[in-house]
């Protein structure tokens, strides 16, 4: 059985008035419903997987592990295509597709990348969701997940009652601007999903009202090659058509990248045994150590021109000291300390429309304050104020 929390915090626990906002289906301190009573309970337990959640479908990332506490990804269900070929059912268009992206996700940050280095901001349209995640039906369920943004609304706690208190918005957090949807959830099921794990990035079909696609690097391809006649760089080329040795490259630092950095991050963070965690993170700093030897040698990650190699590592290096090397326990190395890595994300950092696309407040209160499991008190850590040493002159 789980441990629980002491008695005396547990009875606080009980008779803590929680009870979700109507509007927003969030958490204030009134009431404790009896079913949140249950999963408030649940989220106490240890993440040990001993209990729990074994027999649900995985809801999100936290749920998905293996027997012997591997964190296990799985595959994104919603994978359509834009394309230019003809007949198409997503023709690529002018201000018909709309991305749905949270400022913390690494991996919908690949799309905000992609979207605003090949110049489609007035193309493809975009929301960014409130970075913590909240009781999604707390009338039905225990599932958390995104949430939109409300300028209006009032302040609130992590998921579980505590921590914050964090705005109704963060600056740019907007609610849903076409099905006025409360959550990213609310937009799945409104498209009929089934498979239940409600991620972002989101890419949005404005005209028939339906999912595209949950799976960001194809999303970042459809945005590199189908919509050059809309982009303001249409020169950019990330994954070089008419160069299959450079593809080449780029796929084989994709495969590695996202097994031991990119999902290697959260293998070290969301494993739930030492030896999963022990794998993760040899695994980790081998890769990491790796890098730092390749980009002493060249400009990029697969040769010495930007690609898709490079926005997939961007986004976790970007977020390395900050959290990963926190919360995830990844600090076996430092970007900061890695003099070539440093150099390397500078320059991105530095290529226009870049620096907009990072928002490290809403990328700490994200992790930090998501998955009470992890951090119940949702304390966010000072950090060594990493893009001030990113903005930092070269010296
Ligand atoms: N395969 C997806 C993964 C996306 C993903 O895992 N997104 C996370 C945020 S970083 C998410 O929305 N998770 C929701 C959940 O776990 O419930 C992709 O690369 O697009």
């Amino acid at each position: 059985m789980g441990r629980y929390l002491p008695l005396a915090l547990s009875t606080l626990v009980h008779t803590t008035l929680i009870s979700p906002s109507t509007a927003f289906g969030r958490w204030s301190p009134t009431t404790v419903p009896s079913r949140h009573i249950m999963s408030l309970m649940d989220s106490l337990k240890p993440a040990d997987g001993s209990e729990g959640n074994k027999n649900k479908k995985p809801r999100t990332a936290l749920d998905e592990k293996s027997k012997n506490g591997e964190f296990t990804r799985k595959d994104a269900a919603w994978r359509g295509t834009i394309s230019r070929k003809e007949g198409a059912k997503f023709p690529p268009e002018d201000n018909r597709y709309h991305l749905y992206v949270a400022h913390a996700c690494p991996w919908a940050h690949r799309t905000m990348l992609v979207r605003a280095l090949k110049g489609l901001e007035q193309t493809i349209s975009i929301t960014v969701v409130h970075p913590v995640w909240q009781p999604t039906k707390p009338q039905d369920d225990e599932h958390t997940g995104w949430v939109f943004g409300d300028p209006s609304g009032e302040s609130f706690s992590n998921n579980i009652g505590l921590g914050g208190p964090f705005p109704a918005a963060f600056p740019g957090n907007e609610p849903d601007p076409f099905q006025g949807a409360k959550s990213i959830r609310e937009l799945y099921e409104f498209a009929g999903d089934t498979d239940g794990k409600y991620s972002v990035p989101l890419l949005w079909d404005k005209k028939t009202n339906t999912i595209v696609s949950n799976e960001s690097s194809e999303i970042i391809r459809m945005l590199n090659s189908e919509f050059n006649e809309f982009a303001k760089d249409p020169e950019l080329d990330l994954y070089p058509e008419d160069d299959l040795n450079q593809r080449e490259a780029i796929d084989a630092v994709n495969q590695w990248v996202y097994a031991t950095i990119n999902n290697g991050v959260y293998r070290c963070g969301f494993a739930t045994s030492q030896e999963a965690y022990n794998k993760a993170i040899e695994e980790l700093t081998d890769s990491f150590d790796r890098i730092h030897e390749i980009l002493k040698k060249q400009n990029f990650i697969a040769g010495n021109q930007l690609t898709e190699a490079d926005i997939r590592l961007f986004v976790t290096l970007i977020r390395f000291d900050e959290v990963y090397a926190v919360y995830f326990k990844t600090n076996t190395r430092s970007v900061a300390g890695a003099p070539s890595m440093m150099e390397y994300i500078r320059t991105i950092y530095r290529m226009k429309g870049v620096a907009e696309t990072v928002n490290m407040d809403q990328i700490k209160a994200h992790y930090y304050a998501s998955h009470p499991n992890l951090n119940r008190w949702s304390v966010i850590p000072r950090g060594p104020d990493f893009i001030k040493l990113l903005e930092a002159a070269d010296n």
